[in-house]
């Protein structure tokens, strides 16, 4: 479709190429928009029996020469392209040759990143030649009888942006669907059968945020009605997802708790779990002031053996930057009381934090840290990105933000520095972020730390601070690799993702050094020596939990560590919210561990893979 010709028809059949390029390099996720489109068309009898539509669903790091010769082999008259942050740049350099390959195709883009950025994306890739914005059931038929029928006009199909006689020109906006009844499932029972080997389901039972915060973009539907599937399709989805022998569901709902009805569907996902044996595991996000229901949520799951995460959507303590991003504290002590009662009752809780929040300065962020450490056993952080179609993207001017886009391979655009934040602090605080990652993140010292913290008085944050100016002053193998890392966080005041993957490749590649490197920061970072030889017990504690990158294949392998005192109870008080121990005496345990088999296939995943490849302690005993 150069420059605005109507496309050559193709005779009596369209094909019709979906693609969908994953953020993740090893875990499988299904492509749950594309899925939607492929159904969309296929149910649409005016179109159905006219097109051949083939979803193309790569893992990151896939070769763009591999993408396009499977994108060639399906000759297709359409190519849909779904958008993320993590993914347009590398279409970008994989269109130049798809047009040279298939000169008539027509290029649609679609998706998250591009949604409402027509204008932008048709003027950075000549090669595309319409912008899809917002849902895209209706638009992906609409487009498709365009193109066999001539009927709609591309003029007449809401919500895109296209190239028309050397101009571009956007259409109407397009209404959201009233209910996601009126699309069809995406995951019908015959789907079943393709979605073999896939790690994770992304499943929606409703579409839509009430709330607007600053910095989220949340598929065009922030402030937005929510729009919900029927109870008895989500069963029926939930039965071929279960089928399919899926080991993980990914809820893409944006506050799971959020409607009374989100009993009933935790209910059915035990239920699948009982009659399928899938899924195991359900991820989560969840409403961030519904603690009632979250907690009666999260009972069924357990007592029906679905795992669950469960991290606090937190995001800031800081009270300027909460009324910057247009959240206030409703329903926040309810969610933290739920958190602690969490703990307390010997489960996993975590708290979700943004570092970079405008109208937060560094000092509150680190005071925030010190705080949550000690209470949570885990903190998940994200650098602040600024995302398209956001209301930080349109107050740039009044927040003083000025941004930084240095990954040539993602396009999200972190803060260089703000009203309340200087590039200094930016750096500090990512370093913070990185270290934390380090420490605590990967698994490699999460209870040593924290006995740090609690037994020489010192602050979380000093102690990581500390432990990027420890291996910035030595000279081995992994200090070098880890201390290169900070450094090009200082050089680039950017949190690159794939320093996530290479401070872990360099962790898990040898144990033995690992555990000398924090045996070594524990020496330089404690005084007393009871202190340092119980955080020396609980170094070899955490290394020994790390996952194995040596176990190839499948199954388990089991391995004894002796310990002075049972590092193993102390590891649980001090990760929980209980009243801290104190440094314990001589009285040697037997811990045996129990490690997975395969994680070597998943060390450089950029997603949190403590959780799954940790090693299990399965029994304790005392040493003879
Ligand atoms: C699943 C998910 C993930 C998975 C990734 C899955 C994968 N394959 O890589 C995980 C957990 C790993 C993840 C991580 C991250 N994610 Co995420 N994630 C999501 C989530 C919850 C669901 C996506 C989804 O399936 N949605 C449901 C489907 C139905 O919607 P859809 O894909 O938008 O498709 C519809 C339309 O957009 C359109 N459409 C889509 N494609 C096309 C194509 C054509 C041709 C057409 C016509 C239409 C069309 O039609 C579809 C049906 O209506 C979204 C939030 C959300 N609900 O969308 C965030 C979201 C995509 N993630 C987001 C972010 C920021 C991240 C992280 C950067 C978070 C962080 N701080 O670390 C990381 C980055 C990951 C990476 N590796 O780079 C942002 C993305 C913003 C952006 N502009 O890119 C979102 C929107 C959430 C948010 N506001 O925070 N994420
Ligand atoms: C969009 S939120 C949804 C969770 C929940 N609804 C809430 O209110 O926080 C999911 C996670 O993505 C991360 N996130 C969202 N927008 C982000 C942004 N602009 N920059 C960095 N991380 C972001 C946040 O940590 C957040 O917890
Ligand atoms: S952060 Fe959560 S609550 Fe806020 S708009 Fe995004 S999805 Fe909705």
């Amino acid at each position: 479709m150069r420059h605005g010709q109507v496309p050559r028809v193709p005779p009596g059949l369209a094909s019709i190429s979906l693609v969908d390029l994953s953020g993740e390099a090893t875990v499988a996720y299904t492509p749950l928009g594309l899925l939607y489109l492929k159904a969309s068309l296929e149910s649409d009898v005016s179109v159905a029996d006219r097109v051949r539509v083939t979803v193309h669903s790569f893992l990151a790091g896939t070769s763009l020469v591999r993408m396009i010769e499977a994108i060639e082999a399906a000759r297709p008259d359409i190519i849909g392209l779904s958008c993320q942050g993590w993914n347009v740049a590398v279409y970008r350099h994989m269109l130049p040759t798809l047009r040279q390959l298939l000169p008539g195709a027509v290029i649609a883009l679609g998706g998250n990143h591009v949604s409402g950025q027509g204008l932008r994306w048709l003027a950075q890739v000549p090669e595309a030649d319409i912008v899809v914005s917002g849902e895209g059931e209706h638009a992906v038929r609409e487009l498709t009888r365009w193109l066999l029928d001539g009927t709609p006009a591309l003029s007449d199909i809401a919500g895109i942006t296209y190239r028309q006689d050397g101009k571009v020109v956007s259409t109407f906006p397009r209404p959201r669907i009233e209910s996601l009844d009126e699309i069809a499932s995406p995951y019908p029972p015959p789907a079943g059968i393709g979605l073999a080997g896939m790690d994770v389901a992304l499943w929606e039972t409703n579409r839509g945020c009430p709330y607007h915060c600053g910095f989220c973009h949340w598929g065009d539907a922030v402030g937005q009605k929510i729009t919900r599937t029927a109870l008895s399709r989500l069963a029926a989805e939930l039965e071929t997802i279960g089928r399919a022998g899926i080991g993980t569901l990914f809820l893409c709902d944006a506050n799971f708790g959020i409607l009374p009805r989100d009993i009933e569907i935790a209910r059915m996902v035990v239920n699948a779990r009982r009659r399928f044996g899938a899924p195991v595991t359900l991820h989560v996000n969840w409403a961030k002031n519904h603690a009632g229901r979250v907690g009666e949520i999260l009972d069924i799951l357990r007592d029906g053996g679905v795992q669950t995460n469960v991290y606090l959507a937190l995001q800031t303590l800081s009270r300027p930057a909460l009324r910057l991003a247009g959240r206030d504290e409703r329903g926040r002590p309810e969610m933290m009381d739920l958190g602690r009662k969490i703990l307390r009752q010997g489960g996993k809780a975590g708290v979700e934090l943004i570092f970079g929040l405008p109208g937060e300065t560094l000092d509150e962020f680190r005071g925030a840290y010190d705080e949550l450490f000690l209470s949570f056993p885990s903190l998940l952080l994200h650098p602040l990105w600024i995302l398209p179609n956001t209301a930080y993207d349109t107050q740039r001017q009044d927040l003083g933000l000025v941004t930084v886009r240095p990954d040539p391979l993602v396009d999200y655009e972190g803060v260089l520095s703000h009203h309340t934040l200087s590039r200094q602090g930016n750096r500090a605080g990512l370093r913070l972020l990185l270290a934390d990652d380090i420490l605590v993140g990967t698994g490699y010292a999460r209870t040593t730390i924290r006995a740090l913290a609690r037994w020489t008085g010192k602050a979380p944050t000093q102690i990581l601070d500390a432990f990027a100016d420890f291996v910035a002053a030595r000279d081995d193998q992994l200090s070098r690799q880890l201390a290169s890392a900070f450094s090009e966080i200082d050089a680039e005041c950017y949190f690159h993702r794939h320093l996530r993957s290479a401070v872990r490749r360099a962790l898990f590649a040898d144990r033995e050094s690992t555990l000398k490197l924090l045996q070594a920061f524990v020496d330089a970072s404690a005084d007393s020596p009871a202190v340092r030889g119980a955080c020396g017990e609980l170094a070899r504690y955490d290394t020994a939990l790390l996952p194995r990158a040596d176990l190839h294949g499948t199954g388990e392998a089991d391995e004894i560590l002796l310990a002075a005192f049972d590092t193993h109870a102390i590891g649980l008080a001090l990760l929980s919210d209980a009243e801290p121990p104190q440094p314990p005496g001589q009285q040697p345990v037997r811990i045996v561990i129990r490690h997975r088999a395969g994680f070597a296939r998943h060390r450089s995943d950029a997603i949190d893979i403590s959780a799954r490849w940790l090693g299990r302690v399965i029994h304790v005993s005392p040493a003879a």
